[in-house]
């Protein structure tokens, strides 16, 4: 259909010969053909070509979830830009960041931010700043939308050409702008729709967010790739989840989507009997929920195991045994090794380091930082993961911890040097130190361990952390401490503290 542009091509090629047939169910019930969405995306291609938009610019997005925002994310792959979206929950001084690194020239946000995201827009040079409402039906972009013909042709992009920036957050506080190609999109969507058994009878329920990986490529573009339909939900909600398991065939979701479940006591085998699968990743499942999950509905969840920067590396089986507390084998093109933390040699089955994964398409580096890159992406295409695993002799990996200073919390990453740098800037603070701790619904939550040097109240800390920082970074406990604990070379033991207030949620 979209010959000339690879990854439209790729995402509309399973849907070309039933375009009449259901990409999305609403909530409301009302139901997307496949040929009304690329319809859609379209419109939307024009408009974003009205507003400036040449091939390789980048459409930065921070708007809620509805039909329209997928109807901005193919658009922008139509019109050849480069989709960034931004977490619906980042502050005006976040999205700073992002808009002026990135230089987006086209940037849509919600019509209740605009006046504090247009200071932002501006600083970043943005050339259109239009907005879209929550619902996704109402703002300047709608308009721009409603003013274009349909048939719009795509633009022409190449295998190689970026069709998207993601960030990721960095070790030192900075985030890290993941540039992905069309190819890399399309090959692992269409790797996991195959390894996933996905057709075109399948409906996922989606109600994951779509400004990361998990919910943008994984769910839609396996989804797109296997001409499947979905349930589109705004956001996670336990009871309409168990409402549609009657209709629905797969869910995928981060492990507190499980824990949260769960909790219902109208979840049983009967309740499940139309679904064939259940996805998990982006933080580790508990073996214990694993365990909780098969006792009540007789399925095993999948988990997999994936990065921005690679997107999925491996998964359980969907045929054969799916090992608790692992994350399967690699994809089919994936190698994965593990390597001495000090020598970088490969170890032998059930040796514990360094993960690293070797893909053809893994992402083409970071955005304007070609040292970053260097540092993480070897010449001959190994990337160095951060994450501290073993591979056993049938060749399934377990994660089992961490080489980067990391919190994932309800699958949200949380870099502890971000939230320290604000707390530190508060008066009277000498430092911190922000640490993950295991809690039963977010598997880690956000704590900071504080020391002053005068009176600061906890208000104080929650003040400064709120009015800048998004509100999953926020720390759910404060703790006071006299002096944090070192090692004889100076170096804050995390290990120490985490150890210590490690019961703090149970
Ligand atoms: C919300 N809050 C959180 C989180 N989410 N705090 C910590 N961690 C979180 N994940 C805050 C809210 O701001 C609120 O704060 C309070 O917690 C309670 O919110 P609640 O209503 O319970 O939360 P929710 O709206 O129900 O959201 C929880 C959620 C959501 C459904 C688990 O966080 C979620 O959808 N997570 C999925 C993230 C994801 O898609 N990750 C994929 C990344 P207050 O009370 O102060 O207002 S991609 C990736 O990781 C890789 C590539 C991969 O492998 O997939
Ligand atoms: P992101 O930076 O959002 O791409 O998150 C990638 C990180 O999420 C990985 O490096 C892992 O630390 C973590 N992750 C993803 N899937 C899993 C999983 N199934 N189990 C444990 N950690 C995971």
């Amino acid at each position: 259909m979209y010959q000339s542009n690879y990854l439209a091509n790729q995402l509309s090629n399973a849907s070309k010969n039933n375009k009449q047939s259901v990409f999305a169910v609403l909530n409301d019930d009302s139901e997307i053909t496949y040929d009304s969405l690329f319809k859609s995306a379209e419109q939307v291609a024009a408009a974003l070509v009205e507003a400036g938009l040449k091939p390789g610019d980048r459409v930065a997005a921070q708007v809620e979830k509805s039909i329209t925002t997928i109807h901005l994310y193919l658009g922008s792959v139509i019109a050849g830009g480069v989709f960034l979206p931004l977490n619906t929950d980042y502050t005006p001084s976040e999205v700073e960041y992002f808009l002026v690194d990135a230089s987006p020239t086209v940037f849509i946000c919600d019509p209740s931010k605009e006046d504090a995201l247009s200071l932002v827009a501006n600083k970043a040079q943005v050339t259109s700043l239009l907005t879209l409402s929550k619902d996704g039906l109402e703002g300047s972009f709608v308009d721009a939308i409603f003013r274009q013909k349909s048939g719009f042709e795509a633009v022409p992009r190449n295998a190689d050409d970026l069709a998207a920036i993601l960030y990721t957050s960095g070790t030192t506080g900075r985030s890290k702008g993941a540039m992905l190609t069309h190819k890399a999109l399309a090959s692992n969507a269409q790797t996991l729709a195959k390894i996933w058994h996905f057709t075109s009878s399948d409906r996922l329920i989606h109600a994951l967010p779509i400004f990361h990986t998990h919910g943008l490529f994984v769910a839609i573009n396996v989804t797109l790739s296997a001409g499947s339909s979905m349930y589109l939900l705004p956001k996670f909600d336990a009871d309409r989840i168990l409402d549609l398991f009657s209709n629905a065939t797969v869910l995928m979701g981060v492990p507190t989507f499980y824990v949260r479940l769960l909790k219902s006591k109208n979840l049983n085998q009967d309740k499940v009997q139309n679904m064939r699968l259940f996805i998990s990743g982006s933080a580790p499942l508990l073996s214990e929920t694993h365990a909780q999950w098969l006792d009540k509905t007789g399925h095993a969840i999948l988990e997999r195991y994936g990065m921005t920067e690679t997107n999925m590396n491996t998964s359980n089986p969907y045929v054969g045994e799916r090992r608790p507390g692992t994350v399967g084998r690699p994809l089919p093109d994936v190698e994965v090794k593990i390597t001495h933390p000090d020598t970088g040699e490969t170890l032998p089955v059930d040796g514990i380091g360094h993960i690293q994964v070797r893909i053809p398409n893994v992402f083409s580096g970071y955005w304007k930082m070609p040292e970053k890159t260097a540092e993480e992406l070897s010449t001959d295409g190994w990337f160095l993961t951060g994450d501290i695993g073993v591979l056993d002799k049938s060749g399934y990996l377990s994660i089992v911890g961490r080489s980067k200073d990391l919190i994932i919390s309800g699958g949200y990453n949380v870099y502890p040097k971000e939230v320290e740098l604000v707390i530190d800037e508060v008066p009277n603070v000498i430092e911190s130190a922000v640490i993950g701790v295991p809690h039963p619904d977010f598997g880690e939550a956000v704590v900071a361990v504080v020391i002053t040097k005068g009176e600061v109240t906890e208000e104080a800390i929650k003040i400064a952390t709120k009015q800048q920082l998004a509100g999953y970074k926020q720390p759910k406990k404060i703790i006071f401490l006299d002096e944090l604990p070192r090692n004889t070379m100076g170096k804050v033991q995390k290990i120490v503290l985490r150890e210590s207030h490690k019961n703090l949620f149970s």
